[in-house]
């Protein structure tokens, strides 16, 4: 029996309502009933406890009855059995396994924490890194779903089968079958909804991006429609402050049973439309009017400076599709730093919430052996898609976005962006914060690689689970993730052989420091990341047998493990691609603020 499963038992014991009523009821229960409670706590293993209690309940039942009352007792002994040996197998425990609280963000670029170079406000992030660890090549999928796919199953997205999870079982499938409280709040963005996966609770929304300030119809409270009201909890709504409302209110309904908990808490920010609270915007007023060239220089130079990155590592020069600050009009000047203010404003405001449920973690006593992650989906966006930029970003009728220039700073110091399989558009930060389970030194960096795809290993081994073959009628593929807990104890580990990344037309495969990449079909392009992680030295023409045996393998998990076919296994060209992110917003507003699902 392993150590989680005694101390099941043990607990399960502990709690007289158990055995009380069935004892009550059938044989009225003797004075001195408690006498078999104590014996199961004296004896935590389980075939001990049982044959102990069946002989304390011979001694206590059998004394003195007459015969027809004897045979009761016999019932209830089955049933008492029955009871407590079912109980013991699925009910969970207050046993020494950590909560788990996994926080994404999304759109966030790797610099856009203070603890990764940025000049936004994030103390509450900061502080979690500084007493604890840092990834400096930790890696997401590039894009909205598929890295929730990845984060939730364990399994590269298409592997999984996208959105539709055909193939993947959850964390929270895996996790409450161990014996975990599982609830979900935020952005959903795949199918059906978090309750149909696993999750016990949840309160979100299904699209890929919603109005931060009305909402839209797809909010959902533990499997019900949810109307967005004007104001939440004495406050106008926002929806990254309502995220953090329900993860409370989860954790109070979690702490108040005796199991451990798993809280996947999906902000939205700081994804477009570009919205937050006016004060949170003020706040930012001229801190952007140096413009995106000064700025990735700033962020770069503070990432050596903490020892976050090695110098060695080039900041990625300006790409021609964006324009030097210097050569913008007074008025282009103004409308750029206005719109970089409010995406602070919202990573500030995320930040701010995550120090709501740190203190409220503290104030339940659970603070110490919650094990915090907190990653984001993809790099900064590319994507022009604003509408009114005449509307104030505290209007709920606007919709800004920023596009390419303030997300290559964004990314800093890497190259290309969300959706884009280079390093820009894959690096994630990731913190991780356990007072009671990580042995690493407090605010240190760990430069071991490390992928979505390895949470769920990460779960199976901080809770002795189980990774399922099958859940319902889901034939599940086998595990790609490896555990993270070795880099917690701050051992080294064994690497993963090799990591796949897909998206649409952008493909890349990393072995060791080599990397093969391609962006929108056109040519392989090779790096070594030990050397050149900003990928400015492209080495593939030294290295074609390199070049060709990757690029073999890339379409061999492709096919064979993603089972991608049809157009998505079409071979790359021979040249870059020349790449144009950059367009002229929209004008004047649409009038309608749709929030589109991306
Ligand atoms: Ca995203």
């Amino acid at each position: 029996m392993s150590r989680y499963s005694r101390a099941k038992v043990y607990n399960v014991t502990r709690d007289r309502s158990l055995l009380d009523p069935a004892v009550s009821r059938n044989a009225r229960r003797p004075a001195n009933i408690t006498k078999c409670h104590h014996t199961f706590e004296r004896f935590p293993d389980m075939p001990e406890l049982l044959t102990t209690t069946v002989a304390d309940l011979r001694l206590i039942l059998f004394r003195d009855r007459p015969a027809p009352l004897r045979m009761l007792c016999v019932v209830t002994l089955v049933v008492t059995f029955l009871q407590v040996s079912s109980t013991a197998g699925d009910a969970a425990a207050s046993d020494e396994r950590p909560n788990i609280v996994l926080i994404m963000a999304d759109d966030l670029g790797f610099s856009d924490l203070g603890c990764y170079g940025s000049e936004i406000e994030t103390p509450n992030l900061d502080a979690l890194a500084a007493q604890g660890l840092r990834f400096s090549q930790f890696y997401n999928t590039a894009k909205c779903h598929s890295s929730r796919v990845s984060l939730l199953t364990g399994l590269y997205c298409d592997q999984a089968g996208g959105a539709s999870l055909r193939r993947g079982a959850t964390i929270a499938e895996v996790m409450s079958r161990a014996g975990y409280s599982t609830a979900m709040v935020g952005k959903w963005h795949l199918a059906k909804q978090p309750t149909d996966f696993g999750f016990e609770k949840y309160w979100g929304h299904l699209s890929g991006a919603t109005n931060f300030f009305t909402g839209d119809n797809s909010f959902r409270l533990n499997g019900e429609s949810w109307t967005v009201p004007k104001t939440l909890n004495g406050r106008p709504f926002y929806t990254t402050h309502a995220i953090t409302d329900f993860a409370i209110e989860f954790v109070d309904q979690a702490t108040a049973s005796d199991k451990p908990f798993l809280l996947y808490m999906a902000f939205n920010a700081p994804h477009y439309p570009l919205q937050a609270p006016k004060k949170d915007i003020e706040k930012y007023d001229g801190r952007y009017d140096a413009g995106w060239d000064a700025l990735r220089k700033s962020r770069h130079q503070k990432q050596v400076d903490s020892g976050l990155l090695p110098r060695k590592w080039k900041l990625s020069p300006r790409p021609d599709h964006i324009p030097a600050w210097k050569s913008l009009t007074d008025e282009e000047r103004a409308w750029e730093a206005d719109r970089m203010e409010v995406f602070a404003a919202m990573v500030d405001v995320v930040d701010q919430n995550v120090g709501r449920l740190v203190k409220h973690l503290k104030d339940k006593g659970v603070y110490e052996n919650t094990l915090i992650l907190f990653c984001s989906d993809n790099g900064a966006c590319p994507f022009e898609r604003t509408r009114g930029k005449e509307l104030k970003p505290w209007d709920p009728e606007s919709y800004w976005t920023y596009d390419a220039s303030w997300a290559h700073a964004g990314n800093t110091p890497f190259r290309l962006y969300k959706q884009n399989q280079h390093e820009g558009g894959i690096s994630s930060p990731m913190i991780v914060h356990w007072p009671n389970g990580l042995k690493t030194k407090a605010g240190s960096v760990t430069d071991q690689p490390g992928h979505l795809i390895d949470f769920m290993a990460t779960f199976i081994d901080l809770a002795g689970a189980d990774y399922p073959s099958k859940v319902g009628d889901r034939k599940i593929d086998p595990l790609q993730g490896k555990s993270l807990l070795p880099v917690f104890r701050g051992e080294t580990r064994e690497p993963h052989e090799q990591l796949y990344f897909h998206f649409s037309t952008d493909r890349a495969l990393r072995r060791g420091p080599w990397k093969l990449v391609s962006a929108k079909l056109g040519k392989w392009e090779l790096y070594n990341l030990d050397e050149d992680r900003t990928e400015l030295n492209d080495i593939s023409k030294q290295h074609p047998e390199r070049v060709a045996t990757m690029s073999a393998e890339w379409f061999r998990v492709a096919k064979d493990v993603e089972r991608l076919g049809g157009r998505q296994l079409v071979p790359v060209g021979d040249k870059v691609k020349k790449l144009n992110f950059r367009k002229t917003p929209e004008q004047p507003a649409s009038g309608k603020n749709r929030a589109k699902r991306n």
